[in-house]
This record gives C-alpha cells, structure tokens and sequence, in this order.
C-alpha cells in the first residue's frame, strides 16, 4: 500500500494532494510552520522541520513512507538537499515536482541577478519606488539601500515592523491576479519590482502587470539544487506514482 509524503507550500503540492485524495492514496502534506494558519489540505498535513536530512531520513522509516515527493518552492533549497539525501539514506523513491524558470518575453525589461545579494546590488541607484515582491525572510538585506520607498507583501503581519525606513506593508497571500497586482503597482506609483524566479502561476502576477506598464524587473535567479528527477505536473506525478517508482525510472 503506498503512502505518500509531499514536501509542500506551493501551489503545485496542494495541486497534488488534491489529486491523491481524490485518489484514496494515502499521503501526508508537509509544511515547515513558516506562516501562521497554512492553506488546510485534503490529505493529513504535518508542521515542522525534521532535524535536518537525518531526521527527514528518520521519519520515512518510521512512518514507512514509501514515495517522497519534494514540491516546495525552488528557493527552498535545503530541505531539497535534505530530501535527496534522506530518500537515498531511507532508500525510499524520489522525485521532485517544480515549476520550469520563468523566462523574459518580449515587452520584459528584465535585469537577471544570481541571487538577493545581487538584487541588493542592483539597487545603489537614486531612489526608487520599489515593489519587493520576494517575502520576509530576505527583506533586512535591503536595509543597505534605504534610500527607496518599498511596497513590501508579507503573507503574515510581522511582530515588528520591516527595518526598512520608507516602506508599505500589505498583508496578503497568493495566488495574485494580473488586475490586482497592476492595481497595486499604479496605487503605489511602483518604478521597479524585484522578484525572485518562483516560475509557475501563483506568483506571476506581478510579471504579467509589470510588463504591462513597462517596469523594469530586477529577477533573482533561483539557487542551485542537488540533482534529483524532476517532473513538472500532477499527472506525470501520479504516473510516477502509480508505475514509475516500481521501475526504478
Ligand atoms: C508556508 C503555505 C498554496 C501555495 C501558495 C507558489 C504560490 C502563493 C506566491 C509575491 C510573491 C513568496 C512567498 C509566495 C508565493 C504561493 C504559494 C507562494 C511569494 C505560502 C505558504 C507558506 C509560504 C512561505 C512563504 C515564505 C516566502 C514565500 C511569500 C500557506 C503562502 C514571496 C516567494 O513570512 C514568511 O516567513 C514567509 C516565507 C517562504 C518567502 C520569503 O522569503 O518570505 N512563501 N508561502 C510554507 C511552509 O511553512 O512550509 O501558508 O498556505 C505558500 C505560497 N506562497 O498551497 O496555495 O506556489 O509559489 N510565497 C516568492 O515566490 O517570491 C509571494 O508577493 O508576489
Ligand atoms: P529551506 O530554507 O529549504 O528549509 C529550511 C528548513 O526548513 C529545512 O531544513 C527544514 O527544517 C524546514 N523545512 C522547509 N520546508 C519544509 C517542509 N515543507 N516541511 C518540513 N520542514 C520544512 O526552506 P524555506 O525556503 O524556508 O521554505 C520553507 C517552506 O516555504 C517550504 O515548504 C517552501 O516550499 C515554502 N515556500 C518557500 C518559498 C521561498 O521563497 N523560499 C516560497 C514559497 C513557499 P529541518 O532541517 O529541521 O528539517
């Protein structure tokens, strides 16, 4: 009897459990417990690390998974190394469901950074209005560039405010829409927006409206990951799951 673990928190994980509860395939969605109340799920779902890939490796035997599936979000890339060694460790099947980069179009003014030192960098200019679409967890990095006026958007209000002189918190979560985001750049009057190449739908938003008004995009490129197979959609996901593992593809 299978029983599926996904490492999730993106719009592709919940995609996929909604399609293994539909399926009366027993799995476990994990989150790490970044935001206060994660999306509810279909499937039971877990909050937490795991004590590093040693731990990871600990709960695939103790809870008999047997197939791992790693959808988080392409920055997170330690508990994608993690996941690639502790499957290897458990000798449980792995296989990671992502999103293919997103790539400049015509009409795109894209600046590509290699990461958010870069986009730190990449802002020593005269002041700007600045949409940092890139979360919480990076926005003290640009403390070093104060002179802009930043629109920030967090997913939780924080206990204290950004260490950012001139900024605007708004609290929502994804999936945004082309409209709203556009809405919210003109509201601002927003010169520039920094990203970082999350790919898939649920944060291209900001791309769509940014090109539209013709914005300059300051785009961090996305970390490196262990290699690992990648499968890009629920269905080659649950194929995999059904026949691929057995394979050994
Ligand atoms: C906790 C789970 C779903 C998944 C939805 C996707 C889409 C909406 C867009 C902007 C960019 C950003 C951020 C973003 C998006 C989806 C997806 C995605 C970007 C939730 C979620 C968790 C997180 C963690 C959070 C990070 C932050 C990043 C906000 C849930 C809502 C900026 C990434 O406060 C914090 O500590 C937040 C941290 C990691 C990056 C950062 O550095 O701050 N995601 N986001 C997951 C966990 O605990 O394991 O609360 O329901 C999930 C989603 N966020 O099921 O619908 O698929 O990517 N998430 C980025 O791409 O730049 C927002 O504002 O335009
Ligand atoms: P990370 O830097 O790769 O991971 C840091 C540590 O957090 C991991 O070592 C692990 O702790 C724990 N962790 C991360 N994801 C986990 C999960 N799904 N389940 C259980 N523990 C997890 O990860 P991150 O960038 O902080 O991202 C955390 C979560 O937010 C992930 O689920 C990711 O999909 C989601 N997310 C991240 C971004 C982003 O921009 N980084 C964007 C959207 C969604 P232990 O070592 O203790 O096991």
């Amino acid at each position: 009897m299978p029983n599926i673990l996904i490492l999730g928190g993106t719009t592709e994980a919940s995609a996929l459990a909604v399609a293994c509860a539909e399926g009366a395939i027993p799995t476990t969605l994990s989150y790490a417990g970044r935001t206060a109340s994660p999306r509810t799920q279909p499937v039971a779902v877990r909050v937490g690390g795991f004590g590093g890939a040693v731990g990871l490796a600990a709960y695939l035997r103790r809870e008999r998974i047997t197939h791992l599936v790693d959808a988080t979000h392409p920055f997170a890339a330690r508990i994608s190394a993690n996941a690639v060694a502790a499957a290897d460790t458990a000798g449980v099947p792995l296989v990671a469901l992502t999103r293919p980069a997103w790539r400049a179009q015509a009409g795109d003014r894209w600046q590509r950074v290699p990461d958010v030192a870069g986009a730190v960098e990449a802002l020593g200019g005269p002041p700007l209005r600045v949409m940092l679409a890139v979360g919480r967890m990076h926005v003290a990095d640009f403390a070093a560039r104060p002179q802009h006026a930043y629109l920030l958007r967090f997913v939780d209000r924080p206990e204290a405010p950004p260490a950012l002189p001139r900024h605007h918190l708004v609290v929502d979560r994804g999936p945004f829409t082309v409209d709203g985001d556009r809405r919210l750049m003109e509201a601002h009057g927003i010169d520039l927006v920094v990203a970082k190449n999350a790919g898939g739908g649920g944060a291209a938003a900001k791309l769509h409206a940014a090109r539209a008004l013709g914005l300059p995009v300051v785009m961090i490129d996305r970390p490196p990951l262990p290699p690992r197979r990648e499968l890009h959609d629920v269905a080659t996901v649950l194929d995999w799951l059904d026949h691929g593992a057995e394979r050994g593809v």
